[in-house]
């Protein structure tokens, strides 16, 4: 269990991380791997170094200038995603462990795709392939909430971000959480003393945990080192409660 999990329903509320242990069986994960491993043809490159994307992540191609790449081809990377079976319903099972507004609680608030509200130019989700790296930048995970800036600075956002294990690299390939949000308004002062604090915790992704974290909580992916056809695979999605013009969570990759 998380430093921060919130309360005792086992919902991630703001500011919170969570882990749900064995969220997929074990065996499904190593489907998933090996149909993943079987489309290498479709993967996009993200960052080089052996990193890979199975869907296209937002972020990753705003940081590469390919925007139009990811909205050309969300509608068939979607279609991708949906064929790898059951991993879609995985990573919406993810709204179970989120915490809506206290006045929320007793309603089943609905998730609404990005790609239903905004237009068929987003993605649902993605799975990330790593490689044996030095791990990754320390970052929280503004981007995503571009088409609503002023959300990026407000303490009352309520955004998490879903990563379930997939597959373990041989070793290492966890992920560090800095304890206490960051808003997209900190100064770099701010950032840079938050980085120095040592109340982090680490998550070692055991296959099938689902690890659910505030999306304004600081993290990166440790090195990792692994060999031959076994990669790090981590299933990505996001999540945005909305309360207008009626509540739901808006997800997208
Ligand atoms: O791969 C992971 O464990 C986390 C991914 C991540 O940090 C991100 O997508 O922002």
């Amino acid at each position: 269990m998380a430093f921060n999990d919130s309360n005792q329903n086992h919902l991630c509320n703001i500011g919170g991380a969570l882990t749900v242990d064995g969220h997929v069986d074990e065996l499904i994960c190593e489907n998933w791997s090996k149909n993943i491993l079987s489309r290498k043809n479709v993967w996009t490159d993200s960052f080089g170094r052996n990193s890979f994307t199975f869907g296209n992540a937002w972020y990753v191609l705003l940081e590469k200038g390919l925007l139009h790449k990811y909205h050309a081809e969300s509608q068939l990377k979607n279609q991708l995603i949906e064929e790898l079976h059951g991993y879609l319903d995985a990573m919406l099972a993810a709204k179970d462990y989120l915490a809506p507004p206290e006045d929320f609680r007793d309603i089943d608030v609905p998730l609404i795709s990005r790609s239903e509200k905004l237009g068929p130019f987003w993605c649902w989700s993605g799975v990330h392939l790593s490689k044996s790296n030095r791990g990754g930048s320390a970052h929280a995970d503004f981007e995503g909430l571009s088409p609503y800036p002023e959300r990026i600075f407000s303490p009352d956002t309520r955004a998490f971000s879903a990563l379930l294990s997939i597959q373990k690299p041989a070793w290492g390939g966890g992920l560090k959480v800095w304890e206490g949000r960051m808003q997209g308004d900190h100064t770099d002062e701010m950032w840079k003393q938050h980085l120095c604090s040592t109340n982090t915790t680490i998550y070692n992704y055991p296959t099938g945990t689902l690890t659910i974290i505030d999306s304004f909580l600081v993290h990166q992916i440790l090195p990792a080192f692994t060999w031959g056809n076994r990669f790090r695979m981590v299933g990505v999605m996001h999540f945005l409660f909305h309360e207008t013009p009626h509540p739901h969570w808006e997800y997208w990759f």
